[in-house]
Formats: C-alpha cells, sequence, structure tokens
C-alpha cells in the first residue's frame, strides 16, 4: 500500500458528517399562498410544484420543512426568509432546528 493510500485511509477514520438543520416554516393566517411559494422557490430553489406542494403542507399542518442544511447555511437562509417577509410586511416565520 502506498504512502497517499496509508495516509487517505488514516485520516479518513477522523471525518464526520456535518450535524444537518431543519429551516421550519410555520403557518400564519395572512402570508400569501403566492409568497410562501415564491420564497421556496427564489431562497430553497424548489421547483414550482414541490414549492406548492410545501406550502400546502405548512398551511394543512401548521409546519413544514423547507430544506435540511449544516447550521450556517441554514441560518442564513433563515434570515434571508425573515428579511424577505418584513420587506412584504408578512408575518411568516421560519424556525432553524438540528435535525435529529
Ligand atoms: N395560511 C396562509 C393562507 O391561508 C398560507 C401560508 C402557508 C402561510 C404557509 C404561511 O408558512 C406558511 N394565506
Amino acid at each position: 500500500m502506498g504512502i497517499e493510500t496509508r495516509f487517505a485511509v488514516k485520516h479518513r477514520e477522523h471525518l464526520k458528517e456535518p450535524e444537518m438543520y431543519r429551516v421550519v416554516l410555520l403557518n400564519d393566517d395572512y402570508t400569501t399562498m403566492d409568497f410562501v411559494v415564491t420564497i421556496l422557490e427564489l431562497v430553497f430553489h424548489k421547483p414550482t410544484a414541490e414549492a406548492e406542494a410545501i406550502m400546502l403542507d405548512v398551511h394543512k399542518n401548521g409546519r413544514g420543512v423547507a430544506g435540511l442544511y449544516t447550521e450556517d447555511v441554514a441560518r442564513t437562509k433563515a434570515a434571508q426568509v425573515h428579511a424577505l417577509a418584513v420587506q412584504k410586511q408578512f408575518p411568516l416565520v421560519c424556525v432553524v432546528e438540528p435535525d435529529k
């Protein structure tokens, strides 16, 4: 076994998958469905059909997962959602929580 292979094998054992975080959208009575779909398309890069399905899931069940990311990306996306919601004066809230 060559030096590079031995190095790779030895060091791979110290690598861990990053902890993942959910960005969860919460339902409310005032934010428009169109705005939530737009958020899911723009911030979370969901295709329209999937964005509509997630929005309806949140509308019916009170909350729903917009996406799963490393913590810094999840918090950045949550901040982007908040900034866009404030801009349009919608009370839309999303929270970041560890995925197990
Ligand atoms: N419940 C809102 C309405 O009826 C739509 C909505 C969906 C709001 C998802 C927020 O995260 C949300 N206009």
